[in-house]
């Protein structure tokens, strides 16, 4: 068995990241992000986490300056010096703060590569995962018009990807539907709304029913757990939660209340790799699948998404693209390739299994923060 890790060291690396193409949803367009990155320290190993907490509280209310206040104040007070057996410990010392999932699960995913690398196993192995490659999928942001939408779609299938979700918007969702089932009838599509609509849409759904989409994700308010299995009712789509989800608490709820048929895990949104787990498990004993939803994640937050996603009640295609979806650079190496088949495949070095490029974030980050 391992022996305990005693964080000595915490560093945390502010690391502006500039995306590609703009990604737009219901609630805004990100261009650029401010990626928070922990790495946690024992001995001569360091493991590594990434915050999925973007510029202004429009998907959640933590933000790039909460998540570094929280940490700074809170986080690395209660684990600098510690020691802890493994991850479960170390989780139960962060949850007395409440709240603030996404920098709690930056945390806890540098601890699991930590402890992961102190086994010398691949996390995921230690995860439960069961297979060596993912099914990676595409999000696709609301676009200037559905040509250009299309081009896109044209462009990811080109590549492999096997599943495209597209975002709606009151505006923007059936006429694009429509002419995005017109042009690729076959292909594995969905649809997420970011929370944009009420039940005073419902017929807008029923219509959306008839095109034959994988789920739709997220279409009310993340609180209304009532009306999303109101909705469900009156639709044979799968409804997918995302925003709801903060816990496994919520989890239960959306699945009793039949709200949900389907769940995007997001380590970040359900506050880590060991919420995230126990959702997996709990749905899986259901027969709820689930799938690993994504932040536009840095390669670190990827390798965690990757290792989750080998779990086995993941049973769609993830929104785990490959790093060159996102950046031009990715801060690991080697960055995430996708398969001609459309997968991607599971590092097997120990630890998330991929090389932090240090120099490299050093040499970009705009803050960096340490304590021993
Ligand atoms: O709702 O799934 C979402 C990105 C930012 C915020 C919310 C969402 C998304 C995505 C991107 O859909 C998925 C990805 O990382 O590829
Ligand atoms: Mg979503």
């Amino acid at each position: 068995m391992g022996q305990k890790l005693k964080v000595e060291k915490v560093d945390i690396f502010i690391v502006p990241m500039e995306l590609k193409y703009p990604f737009t949803t219901s609630f805004g367009t990100e261009k650029k992000r401010r990626v928070v990155i922990v790495s946690l320290e024992s001995g001569d190993l360091k493991g590594w986490g990434e915050c999925t907490a973007g510029e202004g509280p429009w998907y959640s209310y933590e933000t790039v300056d909460t998540a570094v206040h929280i940490a700074k104040e809170f986080l690395v007070p209660l684990v600098l010096k510690q020691e802890f057996n493994n991850p479960t410990e170390f989780y139960q010392r962060i949850s007395v703060v409440r709240g603030n999932n996404m920098i709690k699960a930056a945390f806890e995913e540098a601890f699991w590569d930590l402890y992961a690398k102190s086994l010398g196993k691949p996390l995921y192995v230690l995860l439960g995962g069961v297979r060596t490659k993912i099914f990676s999928g595409v999000s696709i942001g609301i676009k200037g018009s559905i040509d250009e939408l299309i081009r896109h779609i044209n462009m990811y299938l080109n590549m492999g990807y096997r599943r495209i979700k597209i975002k709606i918007k009151p505006g923007w969702d059936i006429e694009v539907v429509r002419q995005v089932r017109r042009q690729f009838p076959e292909t594995p599509l969905q649809v997420d709304a970011n929370a944009a609509y009420d039940i005073s849409y419902i017929t807008l759904f029923e219509e959306l029913d008839k095109y034959n989409l994988l789920m739709i994700e997220q279409p009310f308010h993340y609180e209304d757990l009532v009306d999303h299995a109101y909705l469900q009712k009156r639709i044979g789509t799968p409804i997918c939660l995302d925003e709801s989800i903060h816990s496994i608490h919520l989890a239960k709820a959306a699945i009793a209340l039949g709200s949900t048929r389907v769940i995007n895990i997001k380590p970040g949104r359900v506050g880590g790799i060991i919420q995230s787990k126990e959702i997996h498990d709990y749905a899986k004993e259901r027969n709820i699948p689930v799938w690993i939803g994504g932040m536009l994640e840095s390669g670190i937050g990827r390798a965690h998404l990757v290792a989750l996603a080998t779990l086995p009640n993941v049973r769609y295609p993830n929104d785990v693209s490959a790093s060159d979806r996102y950046y031009h650079e990715d801060i690991v190496e080697p960055e995430f390739k996708l398969n001609k088949d459309g997968t991607i495949s599971v590092p097997n070095g120990p630890g998330i299994g991929v090389e932090v490029k240090e120099e490299f974030i050093e040499e970009k980050a705009i803050d960096i923060f340490e304590w021993s």
